[in-house]
């Protein structure tokens, strides 16, 4: 029980996994790093910073379209919803779901930050008193159990802003958006922030922000290293790079090393060239045929796209197509 007596279900990755992941990821060539193991505390604070950012459009693009279209999306929805949410974050987006949706069943916030949680689940109770909540600790593209569906009649419904879908390459992609239309069952429907492919110096912003917010954030990857699992790594000898790949139509974070060194994860050693890269991150841009495309592989339909004008962001509404 958390101390508003929320309980919150924990299923997160444990140390030695951490531990397990980064080493068979560093002995892989090229090397690389699991995106999830971004989002501890501290890497949570980063990225909100980043979502302030001028230059990283999609918040503040998805939340304009939320808002514009909100009658829309909530007549889709509800009444009567479970609504599930992958990688909740701050939450900053689902409030203006849980300002408008009718009599919600349940609200199940999913993410892999045991603190951003706790933080999350004491915001909601005290500014929606009545909701509610069962918050879930999880990797979610690892093994987890949903609390049990609850009101007779309710309908499930998923809930994954921020384009993190853009997190998977193609084939996890189709997968985990077959495991999510699974997990909303016949009748149930996926609410989905896509963002869009366009000019690669607005992409190469996003990403390369002139106050190195992303750039701290990609490197507190290997400063978690450090502080969780014993590491050496010298910070000052990696750097930030992130470039839009037109022909993979994604965007690839690395972290480079600036010479030659050898790094420890404890007793493990591990060797950089100078020059050599850690993948930290891809983050994949579609267009809306190719995201209906991967929609319907997965076994959903598309029902509805809103858009900004540009179009630079769209958020999706998907149902199930069973
Ligand atoms: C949270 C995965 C949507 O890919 O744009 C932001 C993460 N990485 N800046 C993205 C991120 C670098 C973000 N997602």
């Amino acid at each position: 029980m958390d101390s508003n007596g929320t309980e919150v279900r924990q299923f997160q990755p444990e140390r030695a996994q951490f531990r397990d992941e980064v080493l068979s990821g560093l002995r892989k060539t090229p090397k690389e790093l699991p995106t999830k193991y971004l989002y501890d505390a501290r890497g949570s604070q980063l990225y909100e910073r980043i979502c302030a950012l001028d230059e990283y459009y999609p918040p503040r693009t998805e939340i304009a379209i939320m808002k514009a279209h909100i009658a829309d999306i909530v007549a889709r929805l509800g009444p009567n919803t479970r609504l599930i949410e992958y990688g909740c974050g701050n939450c900053a987006k689902t409030h203006i779901l849980l300002d408008s949706l009718p009599d919600i069943s349940s609200y199940i916030p999913i993410d892999i930050s045991i603190e951003q949680l706790r933080h999350v689940a004491r915001e909601l109770t005290s500014h929606y008193p009545g909701l509610p909540l069962s918050p879930v600790c999880a990797d979610y593209t690892g093994d987890f159990e949903l609390p049990p569906p609850g009101r007779p009649g309710e309908r499930t419904a998923v809930y994954f802003p921020g384009s993190t879908i853009g997190n998977f390459g193609p084939e996890a992609a189709r997968d985990f958006l077959r495991h999510i239309a699974a997990t909303c069952g016949p009748g149930g429907a996926l609410l989905i922030g896509v963002d869009l492919k366009k000019d690669p110096d607005v992409l190469h912003r996003a990403y390369n922000d002139r106050e190195g917010v992303t750039a701290a954030f990609n490197l507190n990857l290997l400063a978690r290293i450090n502080r969780e699992l014993d590491g050496d790594f010298d910070l000052d000898a990696f750097r930030h790079y992130a470039f839009y790949n037109p022909t993979e139509g994604r965007i690839e974070m690395h972290l480079v090393s600036l010479r030659e060194q050898t790094a420890y994860v404890g007793d493990a050693s591990v060797p950089f060239a100078r020059g050599e890269s850690i993948w930290t991150e891809s983050s994949y841009k579609f267009s809306l045929e190719g995201f209906a495309a991967l929609a319907q592989s997965a076994g959903f339909r598309v029902d509805r796209v809103w858009t900004d004008e540009r179009p630079w962001f769209s958020v999706q509404y998907l149902v199930n197509a069973a």
